[in-house]
């Protein structure tokens, strides 16, 4: 397809400026509760509600809207197991020699191992995949700026994740190629991020952390 889309009125949500910045304030205030999370009750949450984060992740915006993303939605017992075992053995490997001394020592506040149980306690799994080229009958179509797009939904997936009182955690095993396997999917498309979403444990704990200031994060040019 080409040419011209037809262009359509916006629907602009037109909040007073009082309401902007109250809007503003209190959205900061819900992300800043936002903490990644090891430790997941193995509660069940309906498939509707992952559904509903899958279709807030794709209307993030994308090189030329080609919406380069497949959001696998994992439930089934046996393939978290399978996936477990699978991202445990890269893991293993990584923490006894892959990460450099360095990497290791600034994992160490953390207190993570190559033991990835989450995998299996959480009730979903969302592994993403970014969509290197289009395969339309066979035929190979571009994508453009395919790791900010998917970024950018990965994004808007935790945000929604975490805006239906859910937690998760951005895992990234590392290489991360058994799950193009495990999962079947096709050539042109590539691992990204692996999320456990559900609800935190009882007894999760999160380490103490800060987060930078907006002096350290932000320079404005007014
Ligand atoms: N992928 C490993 C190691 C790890 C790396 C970074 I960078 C982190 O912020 C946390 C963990 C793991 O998941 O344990």
């Amino acid at each position: 397809m080409s040419g011209k889309a037809e262009f359509i009125p916006f629907q602009s949500s037109n909040f007073s400026k009082e309401e902007t910045e109250k809007r503003s304030l209190s959205f900061y205030h819900e992300m800043n509760k936002r903490r990644s999370l090891r430790m997941f009750s193995n509660e069940p949450v309906p498939k509707n509600v992952l559904e509903n984060i899958i279709l807030t992740a794709g209307t993030a915006p994308s090189g030329a809207h080609k919406q380069p993303w497949t959001f696998c939605l994992i439930g089934n017992s046996a393939l978290k197991s399978e996936i477990r075992k699978a991202a445990e053995q890269e893991e293993y490997e990584s923490y006894h020699g892959r990460m450099s001394e360095e990497w290791l020592k600034d994992l160490e506040k953390f207190d993570t191992n190559w033991h990835k149980p989450f995998i299996e306690t959480a009730p979903w799994i969302i592994v993403v995949f970014k969509k290197i080229y289009d395969l339309e009958e066979g035929e190979k179509k571009n994508n453009y700026y395919v790791n900010e797009s998917v970024g950018i939904a990965c994004g808007m997936l935790i945000t929604a994740i975490h805006q239906a009182g859910l937690v998760t955690l951005t895992h990234t095993p590392s290489p991360m190629n058994f799950l193009s396997k495990i999962l079947n999917r096709p050539s042109n498309e590539r691992p990204f991020l692996l999320l456990p979403v559900g609800y935190a444990a009882a007894n999760a704990e999160v380490p103490k952390l800060g987060r930078k200031s907006l002096d350290e994060i932000c320079i404005s040019f007014d």
